[in-house]
C-alpha cells in the first residue's frame, strides 16, 4: 500500500488561495472537510493539512507533515530542519528596514543604538551581527507599522510589498535586507516513497509554472511568407507549419510570451500573417 504525501498549507490568510490553485492545477482533487483542518484526494496519494503558517515550519522539520508551502520570510525566521525543495513564485515580498519619513538616513549606523519593532527578530539579529551595528530589537505581532507612531519604537523591520502601508504611516523603507516568495519546503529525511511523490507533485508544478505568461498562437499565412512568420516566433522548438485546404496558403503554431504578445502581433500582420487565434495555455510538459 502506498502511503499518501501529508503536506501542509497555511489555513487563511494570503498563501491559502494560491496554494490551494497551484495543487488544483497540478491536477490533483482535494476534498476538504466542513472543518478545514485536514483534506484528502482521491486521484493523487495526497493529504493536506491546514495550519497557521508560522506553525508549517516546524510541522514539516518534526515530520508531522511531510511537505509544506510556505513564505521563505517564515522558514528563515523559524530556522528549522527543513529543506527548500521549490520556489513557487508566487506571494513575493521583501522583508525590510523603514525610518520614519521625517528623518535623515544617511546609511546602516542610522540604526546604532536604536530601538527596532519587529516580528522577525531572528532575521534581523543575523542582519545586524553582520554589519555590526548594536541595536534593540522590540517583538511584536501584528501592526508592526505603528510603532514609530506611537512612540514604541525608532524604526521598523517588516514585509513590505506595494509599500503602501509604509506611505500611510508616514515610513520610508530604507534597506531590503531579504527578498522572499512561497516555497514548498521538505522534511529532511523523506523516504523513498514519499520523495517519489513529492518528485511528481514538483514535476506537475514545473509544468503549470512553465505555462503562466505563455499563449499559444495559431495564425495562417501565404507559403511565401512562412520564413518571415517563423522568423518571429521562437517557440518551443521551431513552429508548427501545416497545410491549409486551400492551396498555397498554411497554418503556422507556436507559443509566445505574454509580454512579447502586441508587440509580435503587429509584426507578424505585417509580415502577411491572417485569421491570428491565441489562446491560454494550460500545462507545458517536456
Ligand atoms: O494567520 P497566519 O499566521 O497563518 O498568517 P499571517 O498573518 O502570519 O500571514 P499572512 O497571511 O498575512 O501572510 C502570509 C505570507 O504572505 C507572509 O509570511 C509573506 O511570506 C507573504 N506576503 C506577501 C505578505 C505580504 N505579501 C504582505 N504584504 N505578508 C504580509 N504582508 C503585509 C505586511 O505585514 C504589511 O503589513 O502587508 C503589509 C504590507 O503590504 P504593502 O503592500 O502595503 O507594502
Ligand atoms: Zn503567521
Amino acid at each position: 500500500m502506498q502511503k499518501n504525501l501529508k503536506i501542509a498549507i497555511q489555513i487563511k490568510g494570503r498563501l491559502n488561495d494560491d496554494s490551494l490553485m497551484l495543487i488544483r492545477e497540478s491536477g490533483i482533487d482535494l476534498s476538504i472537510g466542513k472543518r478545514k483542518l485536514a483534506a484528502s484526494s482521491k486521484n493523487f496519494p495526497l493529504e493536506a493539512l491546514f495550519l497557521r503558517d508560522d506553525d508549517i515550519p516546524r510541522t514539516v522539520a518534526d515530520g508531522v507533515a511531510d511537505a509544506g508551502i510556505v513564505g521563505e520570510n517564515e522558514v528563515l525566521e523559524k530556522n528549522e530542519n527543513v529543506i527548500i525543495a521549490k520556489r513557487l513564485g508566487f506571494s513575493k515580498c521583501r522583508l525590510s528596514l523603514a525610518v520614519p519619513k521625517s528623518d535623515e538616513y544617511r546609511g546602516l549606523s542610522f540604526f546604532e543604538g536604536k530601538k527596532i519593532a519587529t516580528s522577525y527578530p531572528k532575521i534581523l539579529r543575523k542582519f545586524l551581527d553582520e554589519k555590526k551595528i548594536n541595536a534593540d530589537i522590540h517583538v511584536i505581532t501584528g501592526s508592526v507599522e505603528i510603532a514609530p507612531g506611537i512612540g514604541l519604537a525608532d524604526a521598523i523591520f517588516d514585509i513590505v510589498s506595494s509599500g503602501s502601508t509604509l506611505i500611510s504611516n508616514r515610513l520610508k523603507e530604507v534597506e531590503t535586507v531579504i527578498n522572499s516568495e512561497a516555497v514548498l519546503i521538505k522534511h529532511p529525511g523523506l523516504s523513498k516513497d514519499k520523495q517519489k511523490i513529492l518528485n511528481e507533485l514538483i514535476f506537475r508544478i514545473e509544468s503549470v509554472q512553465r505555462a503562466q505568461g505563455k499563449k499559444y498562437i495559431l495564425l495562417n499565412t501565404p507559403d511565401e511568407k512562412i520564413e518571415d512568420v517563423a522568423a518571429l516566433l521562437p517557440g518551443m522548438k521551431s513552429p508548427t507549419v501545416m497545410p491549409l485546404a486551400e492551396k498555397g496558403w498554411s497554418s503556422v503554431h507556436s507559443v509566445i510570451d505574454e509580454n512579447d504578445f502586441w508587440e509580435i502581433i503587429g509584426k507578424l500582420k505585417k509580415a502577411g500573417a491572417e485569421g491570428i487565434l491565441v489562446v491560454p495555455i494550460e500545462k507545458m510538459i517536456f
